[in-house]
């Protein structure tokens, strides 16, 4: 980087951490956009004179509430709901909500400053945003979850719909959770539209939503291994996580050909050196999606070894697909995977590796899918299903399947166009600047609003 960039950078980071103080997440996303962009910026000063950085950087609102529900016992309980609008430039805004005990303002702010760059990636018009509440889902029963839908809804519906925002699923939020929502949103307005996407499939729901995040996540790996002559088949992954983006990626690995010896959850890994297989894989989503038990249950069902609080990134392994949370991934492993022959890694979840991780995958010259890129097929067929709702009709799985195969394929391409330095790809610089490009252009052309 020249002496110049470096020096902007610095200085506009060091803003940044101003105005945002004790929100680390939000200033490491920033971060690392800003790497990749003020070096293009600089080259196309419209940008510069239109302060595009800073107005990006700035959500457009943050809407902050309480949430008052009563839970089994008949407790009023209270917790804090959150909607993040960063950015409407390219379209109305569009993100998932997140319910998990952890949740805070700072972990929505970088999930929504993201969301604006992987929908500008997507082609799709759909700008970004990213809710949620410190709500914790684990142990409550289907009564109290569907008694918080309703309350965080009866809140946040009079700050979206289906031309203003669209939000959908994340951590903690599936097709139940939507759809509980939906039915809070349908019942205050008195209107069926395509507000929420990730519905349930006989109330304007898309097929494919459900697997779009994982089985994108494997395409964008397939692209970037064929793209440099590889292959899928016979390679051994890692996956993390047991949810829905993990399930997923672990189907399409599997049915490419690859094995798949991890997934997780939040109290340990299980290692399986046959593989997860079909079978396998759905004793997992019985276990997850409907008794909504623990990964250790994998261990003993199927007597392979439990690491427990650990992660699955010490195992040797050729793939890494991190589909559980944000900066899963130390430095320290990033290393350790690499050392062990590691030669690809898609991003599944949002962020998984920390800042000095992605700095090792691109030192080292392994192929990197950074999440705005890798996982952004769950988005593009939240937007196929806003389109199918707008025209009151919906597609097949083949057809839904060949456009988010194209979507991936067209992401991939951009990623190449952009990222190209030295004879190589350098995949999160491509996708920084290529979903940079779309939202910016757009912001320049609408004036100065
Ligand atoms: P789910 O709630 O279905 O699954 C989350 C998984 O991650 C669970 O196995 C969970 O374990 C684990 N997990 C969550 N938080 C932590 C943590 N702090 N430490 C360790 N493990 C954790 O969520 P999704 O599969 O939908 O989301 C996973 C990732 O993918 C997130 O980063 C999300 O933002 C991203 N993503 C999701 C999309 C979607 O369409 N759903 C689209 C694009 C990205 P446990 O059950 O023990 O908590
Ligand atoms: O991070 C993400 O892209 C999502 N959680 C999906 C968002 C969406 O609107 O489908």
């Amino acid at each position: 980087m020249l002496t110049a960039d470096q020096e902007r950078l610095d200085c506009f980071m060091i803003g940044l951490k101003r105005r945002n103080p004790s929100e680390p997440e939000f200033a490491q996303a920033v971060y690392e956009v800003a790497l990749d962009v003020i070096p293009f910026i600089r080259l196309n000063p419209i940008y510069e004179e239109n302060r595009v950085l800073e107005r990006l950087t700035e959500p457009d609102r943050v809407l902050i509430f309480r949430v008052n529900w009563e839970d089994d016992k008949g407790n009023m309980r209270a917790n804090r709901g959150y909607r993040v609008q960063q950015s409407n430039a390219i379209g109305p805004y569009k993100g998932g909500i997140r319910f998990h005990r952890d949740v805070q303002l700072d972990t929505l702010k970088f999930l929504a400053f993201e969301q604006t760059f992987k929908n500008s990636l997507t082609g799709l018009p759909m700008g970004g945003a990213k809710g949620g509440a410190d709500f914790n889902p684990k142990g409550k029963s289907e009564r109290e979850v569907m008694r918080f839908c309703q309350r965080f809804m009866s809140v946040l519906a009079r700050h979206i719909g289906p031309n203003t925002d669209v939000p959908a699923g994340d951590i903690g939020v599936g097709a139940r959770e939507v759809s509980y929502m939906f039915g809070q949103y349908k019942h205050m307005v008195n209107e069926f539209t395509g507000v929420l996407t990730g519905k349930g499939l006989s109330f304007g729901g898309s097929l494919i939503r459900t697997e779009a995040t994982g089985y994108g996540t494997v395409y964008m790996l397939e692209n970037m291994l064929r793209y440099h002559a590889q292959g899928l088949d016979g390679k051994v992954a890692l996956v993390s996580g047991s949810g829905n983006v993990a399930q997923y990626s672990v189907e399409k690995l599997t049915e490419l050909g690859a094995k798949v010896v991890t997934m997780s959850d939040s109290s340990g890994t299980i290692y399986d050196p046959d593989g997860i297989n079909e079978d396998k894989l759905s004793y997992i989503k019985e276990l997850k999606n409907i008794r909504r038990g623990r990964i250790a249950e994998y261990a003993e069902h199927y007597k392979v070894e439990f690491h427990e609080k650990s992660r699955p990134w010490i195992i040797p392994c050729d793939l890494a697909v991190p589909c559980a949370t944000q900066n899963e991934i130390s430095g320290k492993e990033a290393k350790n995977m690499i050392k062990n022959g590691c030669i690809a890694v898609a991003e599944g979840a949002n962020m998984p590796t920390v800042q000095d991780g992605v700095d090792a995958y691109l030192a080292a010259g392994i192929f990197y899918a950074p999440s705005k890129a890798a996982n952004a097929g769950g988005v593009a067929v939240s937007g196929l299903e806003m389109t199918q709702n707008s025209m009151r009709m919906s597609w097949s799985r083949d057809e839904l399947d060949r456009r988010l195969h194209a979507i991936m394929q067209e992401i991939h391409d951009k990623c190449v166009q952009y990222g190209k330095e030295n004879g190589k790809v350098n995949y999160r610089k491509g996708a920084n600047i290529a979903g940079f490009i779309r939202v910016a252009d757009a912001l320049v052309s609408c004036g100065n609003i």
